[in-house]
């Protein structure tokens, strides 16, 4: 291992065995799972690469905060220490603790968007525009061209464009903006981070027509570390000035916990504005739960809260992307085509290039990431036409131009020698990958289709 990769800067402490499971077996729980990798058992996945969502292993302090948990059913000091941390890290007045994510999202789109609404953003994330769309918004997609060109290699591919954001205001009006939603980093993407520069700069242009900036924050704390590495003026801040700036653009933000926060469950909503704090502590109770819990017990809000600062140390945050791209340097020895720079949270196989003689009506991200179960018992998640789901007006499929399979990787769970066995994994597929054949859809759930979508091979 060379230099540029850092060790793991955590000593492991309790471990968990892992399966080991024969080809045979594997084809057998794969149909089981109709070819999708969202059904398989976690206990017959070898090294499991689907999320890093709630996938973290927690640290010593976070399990001890656990026992001080405090289960009042209002008031909780876990509450009170949550929100003095979000406050002191994220910078906003308000908070709203929910169960994970997509709690604040629907919070988020029912308080704010009303039929007929447009909600600009830089690259649609799948139950962030479910929620949109449910709530009557038209999402509309604001990020730079590069975001969807898995080779260009653009440092803050994440960004906004704001000529099309301008555009759209022109057309439509400020006033038929919900808001715009700014996703640091963009998942879909790759994990590509936005600039500082880009951040201020849809603020200040979002002022000027009087629309709301909220930011879906999940990983935002990767975002701080690559604005940390690539952007001038900022090599020499910590990642928590960084955090804090880049918030302060935004009028409040979404946050599943269960990635940046270091959690297994939790999330929250944030704002400055008083009213709509107000208004999101009314609705909290119908969903989630007291505005002081929010679907929370009070050790997992005490979790949270310490992980909130576990997660802006530089050396956690240096290694998570080391991870990253030593297992893009392993892929990209090989010759497998993956996406161009690679993020903070995972390595995306580009499988449109991967399996080329496949259409986009076979599932090629589909079809990669089942036979690389069959190939090592290695567990990840499709991220193309499947995901991107349908047109809610034709009904037809939204057909991304990015067509991938993502090798996620867990937060403080795998070593570089798990990561150096998926890169093998993915070579020896690459070298038969001719042999592979599509896959078609046998069952289509109405909503978040690849969640539990059904497949069976071609041929
Ligand atoms: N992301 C992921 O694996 C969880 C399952 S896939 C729907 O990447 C962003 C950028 C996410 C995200 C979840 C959510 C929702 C919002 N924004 O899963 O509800 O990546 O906590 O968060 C997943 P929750």
């Amino acid at each position: 291992m060379t230099q540029s990769y850092v060790a793991e800067p955590y000593k492991i402490k309790v471990v968990e065995p892992i399966a080991v499971t024969t080809r045979q077996q594997r084809e057998q729980y794969l149909k089981e799972a109709g070819y999708n990798t969202f059904l398989l058992r976690s206990e017959h996945c070898t090294i499991d690469l689907l999320t890093d969502s709630g996938t973290t292993a927690m640290s010593d302090n976070q399990w001890a905060g656990m026992m001080l948990g405090d289960e009042a059913y209002a008031g909780s000091r876990n509450f009170t220490h949550l929100q003095q941390t979000v406050r002191q890290y994220y910078g906003f007045r308000h908070v709203v603790p929910t169960h994970q994510g997509r709690g604040a999202e629907n919070l988020l789109s029912q308080l704010c968007i009303e039929p007929g609404d447009f909600v600009p953003g830089n690259m649609y994330f799948t139950t962030t525009r479910a929620h949109q769309e449910l709530n009557g918004g038209t999402f509309v997609d604001i990020i730079i061209d590069e975001a969807h060109d898995s080779q260009a290699e653009h440092p803050f591919k994440g960004n906004v464009e704001l000529a099309k954001l301008e555009r759209l205001i022109a057309e439509v009006g400020a006033e038929r903006i919900a808001y715009v939603c700014v996703a640091v980093t963009v998942n879909l993407a790759g994990g590509q981070p936005v600039s500082m520069a880009n951040l201020r700069a849809v603020k200040e242009l979002c002022g000027r027509h009087g629309i709301a900036v909220m930011f879906d924050a999940t990983r935002c704390v990767e975002n701080a570390y690559f604005i940390k590495e690539r952007e001038v003026g900022f090599a020499d801040k910590s990642i928590a000035d960084i955090l804090r700036e880049m918030m302060s653009y935004a009028d409040g933000c979404t946050m599943s916990g269960k990635k940046d926060c270091l959690v297994n469950i939790g999330g929250f909503l944030c704002m400055n504005d008083d009213e709509l704090y107000q208004r999101a502590s009314e609705l909290v109770v119908l969903y989630e739960g007291m505005p002081s819990y929010g679907g929370l017990a009070g050790r997992d809000m005490e979790a949270m809260a310490r992980g909130i600062v576990e997660s802006v140390d530089y050396n956690y945050i240096h290694h998570r992307v080391s991870q990253c791209r030593f297992l893009a340097d392993r892929l990209t020895e090989a010759g497998v085509p993956i996406v161009k720079p690679v993020g903070g949270h995972a390595v995306f196989l580009d499988a449109r290039t991967f399996l080329e003689h496949l259409s986009q009506d076979e599932y090629p991200a589909q079809t990669l990431a089942a036979q690389l179960y069959l190939e090592a018992g290695v567990r990840s998640m499709e991220r193309g036409i499947v995901s991107a789901g349908r047109n809610k007006e034709t009904g037809d499929h939204h057909r991304p131009k990015l067509e991938l399979v993502r090798l996620t990787i867990p937060r403080r769970v795998y070593t570089y020698a798990h990561l150096e066995a998926v890169a093998q994994a993915c070579s020896a597929l690459y070298r038969r990958r001719q042999e592979i054949r599509g896959l078609k859809m046998v069952y289509e759930p109405k909503l978040l289709r690849f969640f539990t979508a059904r497949f069976e091979p071609l041929g």
